[in-house]
């Protein structure tokens, strides 16, 4: 899909130590590991002469994670336990109120390094890009642990449709560490309750943002357990179908099933009739088949019907977005 350019542009800064940066972290029962993150983040930013960030967590926790995060002064968003994608929605519009420059998330594991938060920013200093994202592929040796080739398959075809939704050279699917204009954040219009790492640069990019990836590295988690991508083949089952309805594959999906549903009927219908010496009275013996036949025509229709009915319920939402957006 060709970008739209329909959002305003708005200047930032040059030098990245005058902006407002928050920082949304997810977090899931992340006692273990927040305190030491939040930390690493503000020596991380003081040590490049950027202004203290303000930290938002978007937490789903049952632990003490945000009693913990609440005691350094950091703000909390209750995701409801609906999901990660959930929370980072909530998280990102409590960041918005701050009136930030920039809005960077990064996973609160300890899987990014926060240290490398330049890299990230200064592709949107250079006005580059509107997006930085963090690739673990760009360079051989980024991720710093055994990385499961189960886990590698997921990203390779995460990747790839990422690549061919959006026609970018991506080689990741979700690094833990991002750097967005606040303006991107904005205009975001997310589906999926469940991740919203993928759609959100999906919906970037069809808003006619620039997205960039940056080479990223991607630490051993020490503590706790992987959940979002814990089991790849859930991941990609919660992801697919809204990277599918996001790009307007199923409706593709819809009609080219649909094409061939009715092209096998016409087959058989042919084979049939041949069978009968294509005579029309020695059809009548083929009751049970043309019956079948007549169920794939009608199957094919209906599928037909769906894929137009979906297509248009997203030219719709793409139009109250953009009226929304105004
Ligand atoms: N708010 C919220 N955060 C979550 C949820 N699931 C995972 N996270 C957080 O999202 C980040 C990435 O999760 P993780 O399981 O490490 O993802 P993975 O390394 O990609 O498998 C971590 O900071 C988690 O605490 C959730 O359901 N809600
Ligand atoms: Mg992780």
């Amino acid at each position: 899909m060709k970008p739209s350019l329909w959002f305003e542009e708005t200047k930032l800064a040059a030098d990245p130590r005058a902006w407002n940066i928050v920082v949304v972290l997810p977090t899931r029962d992340e006692a273990a590991t927040t305190r030491s993150v939040i930390e690493e983040l503000r020596v991380a930013f003081q040590e490049n002469g950027l202004p203290e960030p303000v930290i938002v967590i978007a937490d789903d926790s049952c632990d003490e994670t945000r009693h913990m995060a609440a005691g350094m002064g950091v703000r909390v968003v209750n995701g409801e336990g609906k999901g990660l994608g959930f929370a980072m929605q909530k998280g990102l519009k409590a960041a918005l109120t701050l009136n930030p420059d920039v809005v960077c998330s990064m996973d609160a594991d300890g899987q990014s390094d926060p240290r490398e938060i330049m890299k990230f920013l200064e592709p949107l200093a250079r006005r580059e890009a509107d997006m930085v994202l963090g690739s673990r592929f760009l360079q051989p040796g980024l991720i710093q642990y055994r990385y499961r080739a189960i886990n590698r398959l997921g990203t390779i075809i995460l990747a790839g449709i990422l690549r061919r939704v959006t026609g970018l050279p991506l080689t990741d699917s979700h690094g833990g560490l991002r750097a967005m204009r606040a303006e991107v954040v904005r205009h975001f219009d997310i589906l999926g309750t469940h991740t919203y790492v993928q759609e959100t640069i999906i919906d970037a990019h069809q808003k006619g943002f620039r997205i960039k990836e940056v080479p990223s590295v991607w630490r051993k988690r020490e503590r706790g357990k992987s959940r979002v991508v814990g089991s790849i083949p859930k991941y990609i089952m919660y992801t697919l179908p809204i990277l599918m309805i996001r790009s307007g594959m199923h409706v593709r999906w819809l009609y080219r099933l649909a094409f061939w549903i009715v092209v096998a009927a016409v087959v058989y219908f042919v084979v049939i009739f041949a069978e009968a010496g294509f005579s029309k009275e020695r059809l009548y013996d083929r009751i049970p088949a043309l019956l079948c036949i007549a169920m794939m025509g009608i199957i094919g229709i209906q599928i037909f019907t769906v894929g137009f009915l979906a297509e248009m319920l997203r030219l719709i939402k793409a139009k109250l977005d953009q009226v929304g957006h105004e």
